[in-house]
């Protein structure tokens, strides 16, 4: 047995629910609790231990939910705390978890807290939020919201400034104020309470402020970058620590901090120590990979397999023996992985989208499979800038395009390659009308490719997507090597194909993924030992086919 310590959260496969996007139950377009728990027996056909639903509090939705104005009531378009019970009964009746999104570095503007605190600088709430006064008439500093523009609002009522890294209806909590930090806390509680099994968190990365200098400006761009005196600071991890010894140590939970940074802020956050989290979600394999303009992630960089290779290596032997990590390359925030890095033309939609999978599951770290992922579902392509619901499009379309200072056919490129929208049309559930997923009118549009790509015609297919997603997932049960292996990098200079070992007591397990629409090479044996999975139904010896990926278990 290898040194890592065994930990149910290390042997577990995630499955994200973005709520919005996954059933409608009542036909109002827009998906909700009932829509998921009607989905159940899907999920648990699939495999996964635990469902991450993004967030379902009240919320006025200038964020899909990422704006939270009461962190203990449920959004009415998704249902009520009786509809969360009954969603929460029926997953831990089938056998699996639930973990909540907490969105604790900003509230939305509509939260109590805010309304209090807005009411003027003696308000016993002002210094729950981040007010300063204005410099020269202007804001207090140059930082840039993430979602355009500055991250400070001016208040006309009080003359001061209150700051959101995000919208201008996110405003940022003061963690500094003890009285946020036991807000929040009690609020974590009150949810453990009620037998939710972990917490996916938000930009945690961002909650421990401790300056508010002017921050560093990129050549061309508009505002000052706020991650220096914001992001992965000591400040943070205090509050983690707090958090750990005040709330997460009384239960049994799975956490994951959506932190980004480097392997080495990783391994402060999800040290093997336990004293922060479980786990975190890092982006450096797809918001990492762009021109580095300006622009930020609009670009039209690709996904090298060179690039993400050497990226996704040097987290895994970073993490090694040093902290637990977690495999994916979709969520809510991104566009389709098949889209992204593998190929989703008709011919080779499946093929590239199982092997993908393939590369991801047979890696150290906790899988996270983003609904629709495992029907290979694809980006939708919009071309139209009416088309997108999302306020990251919207702002970044004013900022750019509006002002005259990009092109249109540009940004619609950029968009259409990896702007969120992309993750957030409908599941495809079927061949009904809008796949499924809704009677009535969606809230976005359904991919029009749903006849091609659904749950329903996926799941009696042997060769589907879906198929191949639960045979990946039923391995990772059997097999410690899969959870506990060490992770070995193969080939890394080969043009065609990411390869790499697990090894685990005198075993080992290969794995050899093919990143092109070619027949290439293999500079591996692809046929010593037992074929675990595989996508094709036999082999070349030698050789991989198109998106060929195989998975040999022999002797170390
Ligand atoms: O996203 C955090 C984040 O860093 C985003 O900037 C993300 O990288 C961006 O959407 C990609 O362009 C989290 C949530 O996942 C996201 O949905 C929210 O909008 C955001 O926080 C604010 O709560
Ligand atoms: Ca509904």
């Amino acid at each position: 047995m290898s040194s890592e310590k065994r930990a149910w959260w290390k042997e577990a496969v995630v499955y994200q629910i973005y709520p919005r996007s996954f059933a409608d139950s009542n036909g109002d377009g827009i998906g909700d609790l009932n829509g998921i728990t009607a989905h159940l027996d899907y999920l648990k056909a699939l495999g996964v231990d635990v469902i991450w639903v993004s967030p379902v509090y009240a919320s006025p939705n200038d964020d899909n939910g990422y704006d939270i104005s009461d962190y203990r009531a449920i959004m009415p378009e998704f249902g009520t705390m009786e509809d969360f019970d009954r969603m929460l009964e029926g997953i831990h009746a089938r056998g699996m978890k639930l973990v909540m999104d907490l969105v604790a570095n900003h509230s939305s503007d509509e939260h109590a807290w805010f309304v209090e605190s807005r009411k003027g600088r003696d308000n016993p709430y002002r210094d729950y939020y981040i007010w300063r006064d204005g410099r020269d008439g202007a804001e207090p500093n140059n930082w840039g919201s993430c979602f355009s523009g500055s991250a400070w609002q001016y208040d006309e009522a009080s003359g001061q400034y209150y700051l959101h890294l995000f919208s201008r209806k996110q405003p940022d909590l003061n963690w500094a104020n003890p009285k946020v930090r036991d807000g929040i806390f009690d609020m974590m509680c009150w949810w453990c309470d009620k037998g939710i099994d972990g917490f996916r968190m938000d930009v945690i990365g961002m909650i421990g402020k401790e300056n508010y200098d002017d921050g560093p400006v990129a050549p061309g761009a508009l505002y000052g970058d706020f991650s220096p005196s914001c992001m992965h600071t000591e400040t943070t991890h205090r509050y983690l620590r707090e958090m750990r010894q005040r709330v997460l140590d009384k239960y049994d939970l799975l956490t994951v901090g959506e932190a980004g940074g480097g392997p080495e802020d990783a391994i402060r956050y999800s040290n093997i120590d336990g004293s922060e989290l479980n786990m975190t979600f890092h982006f450096e394999h797809t918001d990492g990979l762009n021109d580095g303009t300006e622009l930020g992630k609009w670009s039209d960089h690709g996904s090298p397999l060179k690039e993400v290779r050497a990226t996704i290596n040097r987290w895994q032997t970073a993490l090694q023996g040093k902290a637990w990590n977690t495999m994916h390359m979709s969520n809510h925030d991104q566009p389709r992985q098949v889209s992204r890095f593998g190929n989703d033309s008709p011919l080779w939609r499946v093929k590239s989208a199982q092997m993908l999978g393939t590369l991801l599951h047979m890696m150290r770290g906790t899988p996270y499979v983003y609904q629709g992922e495992e029907l290979g579902m694809t980006n939708i392509y919009f071309d139209s800038i009416d088309q997108y619901q999302d306020i990251e499009v919207k702002n970044a379309w004013k900022q750019w395009v509006e002002s005259g200072r990009v092109d249109a056919v540009d940004m619609l490129r950029w968009f259409a390659k990896i702007s969120r929208d992309n993750a957030r049309t409908p599941m495809q559930w079927n061949r009904q009308p809008n796949a499924g997923f809704t009677t009535g009118t969606p809230w976005i549009a359904v991919n029009p490719n749903y006849l091609a790509v659904n749950a329903e015609d996926e799941m009696a297919d042997p060769d589907s997507v879906f198929n191949y997603y639960r045979r990946l997932i039923a391995l990772r049960h059997e097999h410690d090597i899969i959870v506990y292996g060490e992770f070995v990098p193969l080939l890394e200079d080969d043009a065609n194909v990411y390869a790499y070992r697990r090894v685990l007591d005198g075993k080992a397990l290969t794995v050899m993924c093919n990143w092109t629409d070619r027949t290439v090479p293999c500079a591996l044996s692809t046929d010593g030992g037992e074929e675990l999975i595989s996508n094709y139904p036999s082999h070349k010896p030698g050789f991989l086919r198109p998106y060929e990926a195989r998975v040999l278990l022999g002797e170390a």
